[in-house]
């Protein structure tokens, strides 16, 4: 177990911040217990350092723009990081790609929610890819992370329907509503000390979900709602 007392969380961000909202929401409404100590931005712009401020919640940027490489600017993030002594750090729609010093300090206490029904489409643009290559479903999928970018141990995924009028802006909504709901679940099993890992496989509880792991929606399975 890492610094302090349980439950302290650390969120890092980019942009808009709907998912660092759902997390503040269900920790006011008592769904969540978490101490968010920190939103640290990597945009000096995120709408999401607003949302912390409103909460009471200590913001800081570090623009990767005020670094000459990557790794000056991860040390920079560790830094901050480091200071709330956090059980769990939290990627809430992150948008720069962590090297092997960040990753080797936080693996385990580090997860991500992607938009995608992982290993579909990792990485950019998940929406637009996922209409294009004629999927039934689209999803999201909250995973630890690790030095594969987007390919490390799902934790929970969330499934929607593909309907025929998409474009990438109506499927991106109804998979962020999926995202408000399975990212403050997968945060709660987390700091219950409820996930462990093993063969890169998660456990929830010592048990493997029957869903999780075992099928894919490509072979005609569609991942349970979680
Ligand atoms: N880092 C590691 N090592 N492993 C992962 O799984 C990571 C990660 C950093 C971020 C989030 C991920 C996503 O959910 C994430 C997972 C950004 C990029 C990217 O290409 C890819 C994946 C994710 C986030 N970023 C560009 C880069 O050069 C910059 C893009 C931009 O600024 O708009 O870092 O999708
Ligand atoms: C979310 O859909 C998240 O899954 C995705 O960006 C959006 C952020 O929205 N993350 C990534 O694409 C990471 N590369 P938010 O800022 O409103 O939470």
């Amino acid at each position: 177990m890492s610094g302090g007392p349980r439950g302290g969380v650390v969120v890092l961000v980019s942009g808009r911040g709907s998912n660092l909202q759902a997390i503040i929401n269900a920790v006011t409404n008592g769904e969540l217990p978490a101490d968010i100590r920190a939103v640290i931005s990597s945009e000096p712009g995120a709408p999401a350092l607003a949302r912390a401020r409103t909460a009471g919640i200590p913001t800081h940027v570090v623009n990767h723009r005020d670094f000459p490489a990557r790794d000056q600017f991860e040390q920079a993030l560790m830094q901050r990081i480091e200071a709330y002594r956090p059980q769990l750090v939290v990627l809430a729609g992150f948008m720069r790609i962590l090297g092997k010093a960040f990753i080797d300090r936080y693996t385990g206490r580090l997860i991500n929610i992607h938009p995608s029904l992982l290993p579909a489409f990792p990485g950019l643009n998940t929406h637009a890819r996922a209409l294009q290559s004629g999927a039934s479903h689209h999803g999201a999928s909250v995973h630890f992370v690790t030095h594969a970018v987007d390919g490390g141990p799902v934790i929970i995924q969330a499934a929607v329907p593909v309907l025929p009028d998409d474009v990438p802006e109506t499927l991106a909504e109804r998979v962020l509503m999926e995202e408000h709901r399975i990212f403050p679940k997968a945060i709660g099993w987390f700091l219950a000390g409820r996930l462990s890992i093993e063969d890169g496989r998660v456990l929830l509880d010592g048990q493997q979900r029957p869903e999780q792991g075992l099928h894919h929606p490509a072979a005609g399975h569609v991942p349970g709602a979680g």
